[in-house]
């Protein structure tokens, strides 16, 4: 390709880009975006698939039935996620293959958030309440994003989490409602689970290496702040509501900004657990990776599967 052609392809796609247009799978696009795209998409399907263990914890020890159906029913959800946002990565010419073997060899990342221990049932009311109130904050903006099969999954996605959020703070709500040891159980999560929340958005915008660029291409609709704050200011009132506290002394409501201020977030914590050092990222990482080789005769059977139907096909036509 000569340079003009090029020049001219880039001049296209920025445009695309001015206009709001979608990027669609076939059409030229930096290599650079293309990279970036799967690096985020990737990255995101992989929260998904290991965001099912925490709460695969729980499942059988739900404490009703109707408790039980319910996180059944997310956890389902979350493999979906992972279905739909691995399907749009491999649009970008990556094969599913190379994506989990990125994972199992700890090459790709994976959200912080899925580091840490689910030790109570108060714990999954937490995680639906803050952990899916956070992906949705970050996920509604994503809706918008410019690359079409990231977007459209965004869609549906989003619509599920509503429904997580839900069942998590119904969960709260319940357990604040109830017995003093229930509203202490309650009180407990949020303590622990709510600066990990606040981490899941990633570093300061002045310390994040991808938001500038991926704000020109309109991947990411807001910044890492911006979100943060957006997920405070919607969540500290919920927790008012149900009469828990918020773990921060430093909380306070800025009538200026029109937001919340809130005390430092511990940013050694959150490298320490994105660089494998977490409570739980040895255990994650062990159970993806046994589920995967136990998974294998389940592959194998699929393939034999479709091998035979093809051949019975061709038999029948020939
Ligand atoms: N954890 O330049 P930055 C869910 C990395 S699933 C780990 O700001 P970017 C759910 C970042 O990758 C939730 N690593 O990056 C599922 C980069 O490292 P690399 C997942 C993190 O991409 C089941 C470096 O730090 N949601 O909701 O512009 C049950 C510098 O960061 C984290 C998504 O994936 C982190 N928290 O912004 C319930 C949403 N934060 O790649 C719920 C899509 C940052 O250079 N992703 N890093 O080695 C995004 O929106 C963006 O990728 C992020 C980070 C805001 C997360």
């Amino acid at each position: 390709m000569s340079e003009l052609e090029l020049q001219q392809l880039e001049a296209a796609f920025d445009q695309k880009i001015v206009n709001d247009q979608k990027i669609e799978p076939k059409d030229w696009m930096p290599e650079k975006y293309r990279q970036t795209h799967i690096r985020q998409i990737s990255q995101h399907a992989h929260s998904e698939v290991v965001g099912m263990l925490p709460e695969g914890n729980w499942i059988t020890r739900a404490p009703s039935l109707r408790r039980k159906v319910a996180l059944l029913a997310k956890v389902q959800d979350e493999a979906g996620h992972g279905l739909y946002l691995y399907s749009a990565c491999e649009t970008l010419g990556i094969s599913r293959d190379e994506l989990y073997d990125q994972l199992h060899s700890g090459e790709a990342k994976y959200s912080s958030i899925f580091n840490y221990p689910t030790v109570t049932w108060a714990d999954m009311g937490a995680i639906g309440w803050l952990v899916d109130g956070a992906a949705i904050i970050n996920q509604v903006a994503l809706t918008n994003t410019s690359y079409g099969p990231y977007a459209r999954a965004m869609v549906r996605i989003c619509k599920e989490e509503s429904f997580h959020q839900r069942q998590g703070f119904e969960i709260m709500m319940t357990l604040a409602e109830g017995t003093p040891e229930q509203k202490a159980m309650a009180q407990d999560a949020l303590n622990r689970w709510w600066w990990p929340s606040l981490m899941m958005f990633g570093p300061t915008d002045a310390e994040s290496v991808h938001t500038a660029q991926s704000m020109k291409w309109k991947l990411k609709r807001k910044t890492n702040d911006e979100l943060r704050q957006q997920f405070i200011d919607q969540t500290v009132p919920q927790a008012h509501l149900i009469g828990l506290t918020i773990p921060d002394p430093d909380l306070k409501w800025n009538e200026a900004k029109g937001g919340y201020d809130f005390g430092p977030i511990n940013w050694d914590e959150f490298w320490q657990v994105v660089k494998g050092y977490g409570p739980c990222n040895k255990s994650r990482m062990d159970a993806r990776k046994g589920a995967w080789d136990e998974g294998k005769w389940v592959r194998d059977a699929a393939v034999a599967y479709a091998e035979k139907q093809e051949a019975n096909l061709e038999m029948a036509n020939a």
